[in-house]
């Protein structure tokens, strides 16, 4: 099931790797913004109050759980995976949205690949290294849109945004996107994040207004 979701989804990041720096999103902007959102040209930041300096020496991405092989990545593993770039609508819970934004790094489904997680496993678990946490059902996951990007714009991902490597997850509000993403933890049964405890929704699909549970 979650294998022919990947695969499908890897089919399409193929399909626009090719086209890429072709076609920007023409959609018109009402098809576009989710309702209760308004359109902001900046970027604001939001996160816990602290954003963790993670020199990228240090720097390592854990992949475990429900998995055949748990893996850690350091910063020249993960840049040797296959590198990917997508434009996505960037859309925060507290009402603003930003579109087009410029994301590259590595699709989630290659993460998935090199760890292969058996069928049970059907959630996701994402630490920062600032302590935030945040659950996903793993088939929102395994989107062909899902990345975790180290560079914003061709720049690498600021500090502030989330650096050295965040979490984006487009079709989901942006709290569901990991900055200064640690872990990525497999799981056969959901297990809430920082935010999901504390009230918002468990899937936060921003088209059907999933804010709070
Ligand atoms: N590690 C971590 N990731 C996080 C957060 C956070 O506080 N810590 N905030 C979330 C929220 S609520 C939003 S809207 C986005 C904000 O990303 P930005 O600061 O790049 O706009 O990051 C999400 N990911
Ligand atoms: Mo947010």
């Amino acid at each position: 099931m979650s294998k022919e979701r990947y695969i499908a989804a890897k089919q399409k990041w193929a399909e626009k790797q090719k086209a890429q720096g072709v076609t920007p999103r023409l959609t018109a902007a009402t098809d576009r913004l989710p309702p209760g959102q308004k359109l902001t040209t900046g970027f604001p930041v939001l996160d816990l109050g602290v954003q963790p300096a993670v020199p990228l020496t240090e720097w390592t991405l854990t992949l475990d759980g429900l998995v055949t092989q748990p893996v850690t990545l350091d910063w020249a593993a993960f840049g040797a995976l296959p590198q990917v770039t997508d434009v996505s609508d960037f859309h925060c819970v507290t009402t603003w949205s930003k579109y087009d934004c410029r994301w590259s790094g590595v699709a989630f489904t290659t993460l998935f690949e090199l760890v292969q997680p058996p069928p049970e496993a059907r959630y996701v678990y994402f630490t920062g290294y600032d302590g935030y946490s945040t659950n996903v059902p793993l088939e929102h996951c395994l989107d062909d849109d899902v990345l975790i990007a180290t560079h914003f714009d061709g720049a690498p991902v600021s500090r502030e945004h989330g650096g050295p490597a965040r979490v984006i997850i487009p079709k989901l509000y942006a709290w569901k996107g990991a900055k200064f993403v640690k872990t990525v933890t497999f799981l056969a049964e959901d297990r809430l994040g920082f935010w999901e405890v504390r009230g918002y929704h468990n899937i936060g699909d921003p088209w059907k207004e999933e804010r709070y549970a």
